[in-house]
Formats: C-alpha cells, sequence, structure tokens
C-alpha cells in the first residue's frame, strides 16, 4: 500500500502540473480527490494491512491526500487570475451571436401612416404645422376670442398668454388657408395637447385634419368622403353616425361615431355603454373663419374634420384603455 500511495502521489502531482483550466481542474478533483476517486479507493485498502502497520500507514495517506488537497488549492488560485478557474465565467466563441431586437414604428403612427395614406389617395395634400401654438391660429382666427365659453373645452397647457400647446390640429386650417388660394384639399397630422386623462383620453393624442374648400361643396361631399375613409379603414359594414354638435369654426357640425368594435354595439366599458365611439369632429367651415382668412364667403364653401388617432387605433386593435399606448411597455407595442 506504501508502495502505491507513492506511486498516487507522483501521477497526481504531474496531472496537476498539466491542468491547464478549469475543466482541467474539475476532472483532476474528481479523478484523485472525489468521493469515488483514486485516493478513496487506496483508502480502503487500509484495512487489509497488518494492525501495527496501520497508524503509519494512516498517517502517511493523510498527508499524501492533504498534500494534494493544498496543491490544488493554489492551483485553482493560479488559475483564477486568467479567468478559467472553476466557477468563473466561461466564453464559449462557438455559440451563435444574439439579435439586436428592431425597433418597430408606435401603432398610432402606423395608424396615422395608414389614415394619411388613405386620405392621399384621394387627392389630399399633407402639410404640418407647429406644436406650440399661437393663441390666435388655436382660437382668434378660428372663430373663439378670448373669453368665448368654447375656449373651456379645450382644457388648455398655456406657455404664456398668447403661447400655448395647441389643442387641435384646426390651426392648421387657418396657416394654409393664409398660404394659398381655394380650391384647397389638405389633411395635416400632428400632436395635440389637453389637460384630460381617463381610459378615453390622454394629455398628449394625435389627430389628423382635414379640410376641403371649392366652389359649391356640400355636407354630401362631407359624409361621402368620410363614409370611403371609415370603409377603408375599418370594415365596409361599420355602423357610422353623425351627432348634431357645436364647434365655433364650423357650421353646421358634427360629431361621426362609429359602432364600438370592441363589444359590436353592445355596450362596454369603452363605449361608455352606448354602443358607439365618436372618432371625429367635422362640419362645414363656417364664413367667419374664410373672412379671417382672406377668402370670399360667397363664393366658396369648404369642409373640415378632426380625427382623433388613438381612438381609431383603439376601435382598430380592440384596445381597452387608451393609456396604454404611452406606459412604454414594449410586451404590449411588440404586438403591433
Ligand atoms: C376638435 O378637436 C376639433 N378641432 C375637430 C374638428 C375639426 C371639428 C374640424 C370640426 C372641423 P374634438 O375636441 O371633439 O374636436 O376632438 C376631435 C377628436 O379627437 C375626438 O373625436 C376624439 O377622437 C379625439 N380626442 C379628443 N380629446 C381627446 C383626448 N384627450 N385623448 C384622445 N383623443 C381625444
Amino acid at each position: 500500500m506504501e508502495a502505491e500511495l507513492h506511486r498516487l502521489q507522483t501521477e497526481a502531482r504531474a496531472a496537476l502540473t498539466a491542468s491547464v483550466n478549469a475543466l482541467g481542474l474539475e476532472a483532476f478533483r474528481v479523478k484523485y480527490l472525489g468521493r469515488k476517486g483514486l485516493f478513496t479507493t487506496v483508502m480502503r485498502a487500509l484495512g487489509d494491512v497488518p494492525v501495527a502497520e496501520r497508524p503509519r500507514l494512516g498517517k502517511l495517506a493523510n498527508d499524501v491526500r492533504q498534500e494534494l488537497e493544498e496543491a490544488f488549492a493554489a492551483r485553482e488560485a493560479e488559475l483564477a487570475g486568467s479567468q478559467m478557474a472553476v466557477g468563473a465565467p466561461r466564453s464559449d466563441l462557438t455559440l451563435p451571436g444574439r439579435l439586436a431586437p428592431f425597433g418597430k414604428s408606435h401603432p398610432v403612427t402606423q395608424v396615422m401612416e395608414e389614415v394619411c395614406a388613405i386620405f392621399e389617395g384621394l387627392g389630399f395634400a399633407v402639410a404640418e404645422g407647429p406644436d406650440v401654438e399661437l393663441d390666435y391660429y388655436n382660437f382668434e382666427a378660428l372663430n373663439i376670442p378670448p373669453h368665448h365659453p368654447a375656449r373651456d373645452m379645450h382644457d388648455t397647457f398655456y406657455v404664456s398668454d398668447s403661447v400655448l400647446l395647441r389643442t387641435h390640429t384646426s390651426p392648421m386650417q387657418v396657416r394654409a388657408m393664409q398660404k394659398a388660394a381655394p380650391p384647397l384639399r389638405m389633411i395635416a397630422p400632428g400632436k395635440v395637447y389637453r389637460c384630460d386623462s381617463d381610459i378615453t383620453h390622454t394629455p398628449m393624442f394625435h389627430q389628423v385634419e382635414g379640410f376641403l374648400v371649392d366652389r359649391k361643396v356640400s355636407f354630401g361631399d362631407l359624409k361621402g368622403v368620410l363614409s370611403v375613409f371609415i370603409a377603408k379603414m375599418f370594415d365596409k359594414k361599420t355602423p357610422i353616425r353623425f351627432r348634431p354638435s357645436f364647434f365655433p369654426f364650423t357650421e353646421p357640425s358634427a360629431e361621426v361615431d362609429i359602432g364600438c368594435v370592441i363589444c359590436k354595439g353592445e355596450g362596454c366599458r369603452v363605449c361608455k355603454k352606448t354602443g358607439w365611439l365618436e372618432i371625429l369632429g367635422a362640419g362645414l367651415i363656417d364664413p367667419a373663419v374664410f373672412k379671417m382668412v382672406g377668402y370670399d364667403p360667397d363664393a366658396y364653401t369648404g369642409f373640415a374634420f378632426g380625427l382623433g388617432m388613438e381612438r381609431i387605433a383603439m376601435l382598430k386593435y380592440g384596445i381597452t384603455d387608451i393609456r396604454m399606448f404611452y406606459e412604454n411597455d414594449l410586451r404590449f407595442l411588440s404586438q403591433f
């Protein structure tokens, strides 16, 4: 047994020196020092040696084991610096690389692009204007003078007395009409802001304004254009209703609802049990606005509408809370 111990000691020392990485060290530990390793096997033979020899051989066996354990620990520490020790992070250069995630357009942006494409297909030109707007364009030129009660409907964020965050895209009607003579057929997509928040309202949302000015434009033309748009955007069978309403810059005015696609008209939380959801305001442009921009109200008529993009996106994708669009949850956003 003594000879066997010395042979094992020599062999193990050489094996330890030959271990150059974490895997090698672990293999060494299992082969020589593990519970079923070679050292344990030799120790079992201690029971067969003469009793008188046992203390000496037992001490020798312990000394050899202790020496190997200390040598193992020293080698492990030596290799730790080179990142190859047991438990240290290892790199497998053969693994395939990770794909960088691809970004996508926000669902509201996607809907807005779809809406614009439909109107562009109907011959409308696209114009964009400022989010930070003058009170004049947002209100006054749209026939909403200071202290007019209609201002209350807008929950405006003011920057100063005469500057504000636009509350709708309608100021673009005035800006466009000031720049060009009729006939005019335009849409103006963009962000708008109101101090308003619940399951169908957010403080920042998107509208697409549309307006057409020419001779003899009628409410029938407005209904025709909006019906074509709704049929293209949703389903041909989507129910539509025009409700009489009031906007100071259109006369007559209407709000347009479509049948709630979430509950199919049965009545739910989103449509507030009515079966309908309002998606836009519209009407024939008020002659007072034409006068403001220098158009002749006796020669020209026109229609205008303002569509809420988030509402359309909710209906299109069956989303029951508008605020989900702005929580930046990638699990939600990546579905579109
Ligand atoms: C207007 O903003 C008018 N400028 C629309 C208009 C344009 C009328 C041209 C006539 C002629 P209203 O406040 O109703 O109207 O808003 C229009 C649409 O924006 C609503 O139908 C709704 O879809 C959406 N909307 C309004 N407030 C919010 C809000 N806080 N969050 C999300 N969507 C909103």
